[in-house]
């Protein structure tokens, strides 16, 4: 099998730049023989910053990146020469990627948007020249600050794509088919299982020019929580979508069982997945005949809206992108404006773990050595 192309694993040490020494230096000139101090500060340490990037998909681009390191502060000079501040070093990711530390497995921060930037790992402040600790009393200091220290971290960044309808399905339950009859995707399709190896995302135009993102994973087997096929890892792509979508072919013997395993599967996974909004599909369709369809009725799960679907036929799949948008517009399934105008994802994340202050009121940056950019910068 060829390599993949769809990398949603990486794991990068990162460091920041550490920041330059103050000077310490006494002012000497042939007419101004004790000219006082004139030490210049250190400039500050790189950062190392993240940036959400829709134009990329996979984090393929860091498979090989194993180290991100941003520069030191230069230190300062005489003559209040302040040092040159660090080169900070910005790590692109696509949007949807979540940042872990390697080492103790803690929640970082998610890059969810287009341009959001997040410092991972802050430059060390420059020093202090002699030049600033000059008071009345003490006009000549000979000290100056050390620049503050480097930082360093192992990360984890996971990719979880960004969709509104995650699909759920056995394999070769007809979930590529039906993402590429509705967007313009092309998943690969062929009559066998595990066609699909890696996720892919589709737009799905809708009535009046509007549009959801759809997401086709692999398919999942029973037992899959415990390894078997290949198992529940691309789950983690639909922990994002607002709402799943099952498939279960009109072959299947029972097809309320079968919806029924796949639910227990999604719930070892993360039992938090079973709080979404869920929608059946019997998918297939064309290859029955009304009579049976009406039969299979008798015997559905009760808990959510069904569909009898062809992705072949064009059968039920309008009826289908309707009770989507419908579910995806409904009142439930909405976030509050609050955390909607923070993110674009759709469910909660462990949001109370980041700590996040916009630069405009962080203090501490405004010491000496510290330039920074103006603009929306968060901290963590
Ligand atoms: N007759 C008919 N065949 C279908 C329909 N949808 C899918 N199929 C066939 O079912 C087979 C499996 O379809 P896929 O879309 O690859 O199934 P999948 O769920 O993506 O499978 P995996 O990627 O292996 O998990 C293919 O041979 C399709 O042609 C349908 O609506 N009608
Ligand atoms: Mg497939």
């Amino acid at each position: 099998m060829p390599e993949s192309n769809f990398i949603d694993h990486v794991r990068i040490y990162c460091r920041s730049g550490k920041g330059g020494r103050g000077s310490m230096h006494l002012h000497h000139a042939k007419y101004s023989y004790n000219g006082g101090p004139d030490g210049g500060n250190g400039g500050r340490g790189g950062h190392v910053i993240l940036r959400g990037n829709r134009n990329m998909w996979t984090l393929l681009h860091l498979r090989y990146q194993k180290h991100v390191m941003a520069g030191n502060g230069g230190d300062g000079g005489a003559n209040c020469l302040t040092g040159r501040k660090g080169k900070d070093e910005y790590i692109e990711v696509p949007c949807g990627t979540v940042v872990y530390n390697a080492e103790t497995g803690k929640y970082i921060c998610d890059i969810t948007a287009h341009g959001q930037e997040v410092i991972l790992l802050k430059g060390g402040r420059g020093g202090m020249g002699n030049y600033e600790f000059r008071t009345a009393t003490n006009q000549a200091p000979r000290h100056a600050q050390p620049g503050e220290p480097m930082q360093e971290m192992q990360v984890v960044m996971q990719l979880k794509l960004l969709a509104d309808v995650g699909l759920v399905g056995f394999p070769n339950a007809g979930k590529s088919t039906l993402l590429s009859s509705v967007s313009a995707a092309r998943p690969k399709i062929a009559n066998y299982p595990f066609t699909t190896l890696e996720p892919s995302l589709g737009i799905v135009s809708y009535r009046d020019g509007k549009s959801f993102v759809m997401a086709d994973i692999p398919g999942i087997i029973e037992g899959a929580s415990e390894g078997r096929g290949i198992g529940i890892r691309f789950l983690r792509h639909i922990e994002r979508n607002s709402l799943l979508l099952f498939l279960v072919s009109c072959d299947s013997n029972d097809i309320r069982k079968d919806y029924e395993i796949l639910l227990g599967e999604l719930r070892s996974f993360n039992p938090e997945l079973c709080s979404k909004k869920r929608i059946l599909a019997v998918t297939k369709c064309d290859t029955i005949d009304e009579e049976l369809i009406e039969m299979l009725h008798s015997d559905l799960p009760d808990d959510l809206p069904v569909v009898f679907i062809s992705s072949v036929s064009g059968l039920g799949i309008m009826e289908l992108k309707d009770v989507i948008w419908n579910e995806l517009n409904s009142k439930s399934n909405k976030l509050d404006s609050d955390f909607q105008e923070k993110s674009l994802v759709h469910r909660d994340l462990e949001r109370e773990e980041i700590q996040v202050v916009f630069a405009e009121s962080d203090d501490d940056m405004n010491s000496a050595g510290s330039d920074e950019e103006d603009g929306e910068i968060l901290y963590i």
